[in-house]
């Protein structure tokens, strides 16, 4: 397994349309979408930048993982995302080399992925997103 490109960067923010119109005077780019992921309890809205994305997440619900971010450590880098061709093999692989997954399936994420998460205690303090395009195949 070969993480094969920084798919995404993601950004923890109190207030997204905020940060999309900061984005969008700083870049020069326009937003390229929002998205509400329920099962994460977020809010998010992506840039493309060349290859790699920048997502601000704004949490939906006060038990959400970004809302316990922001109140523990404030606004900023939340996570990074690498995207593999093959999630469950990557997780398998990573796990086998001793990391801690955060769950033992990929669920699906925004922006049409499955994704998992590295605990960030086992990566230099930076939590580390593994995700893979969903396609045909994964619709059951
Ligand atoms: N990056 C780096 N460190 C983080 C972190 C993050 N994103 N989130 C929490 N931590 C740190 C905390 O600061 C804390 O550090 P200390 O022990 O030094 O105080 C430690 O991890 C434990 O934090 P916690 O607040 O007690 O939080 P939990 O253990 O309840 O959860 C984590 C931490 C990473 C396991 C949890 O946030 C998680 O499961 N994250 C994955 C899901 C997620 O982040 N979803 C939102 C994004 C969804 C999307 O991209 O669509």
């Amino acid at each position: 397994m070969q993480f094969t490109k920084l798919e995404h960067i993601g950004i923890a923010v109190k207030d997204l349309s905020k940060s999309i119109m900061l984005f969008e005077t700083l870049s020069g780019k326009k937003l390229y979408k929002t998205e509400e992921v329920p099962l994460e309890q977020v809010k998010t809205a992506f840039f493309k930048t060349g290859d790699t994305k920048i997502e601000f997440l704004e949490a939906t619900h006060e038990d959400s993982a970004i809302r316990k971010f922001i109140d523990k450590r404030g606004e900023g880098l939340h996570h990074i995302a690498f995207e593999v061709k093959n999630i469950k093999e990557a997780m398998k692989e990573v796990a086998q080399k001793g990391f801690t997954l955060l769950r033992d399936e990929p669920k699906v994420g925004a922006d049409n992925k499955l994704i998992c998460f590295i605990h960030p205690k086992d990566t230099h303090g930076i939590l580390i997103e593994l995700c893979q395009e969903i396609t045909a195949d994964h619709i059951e």
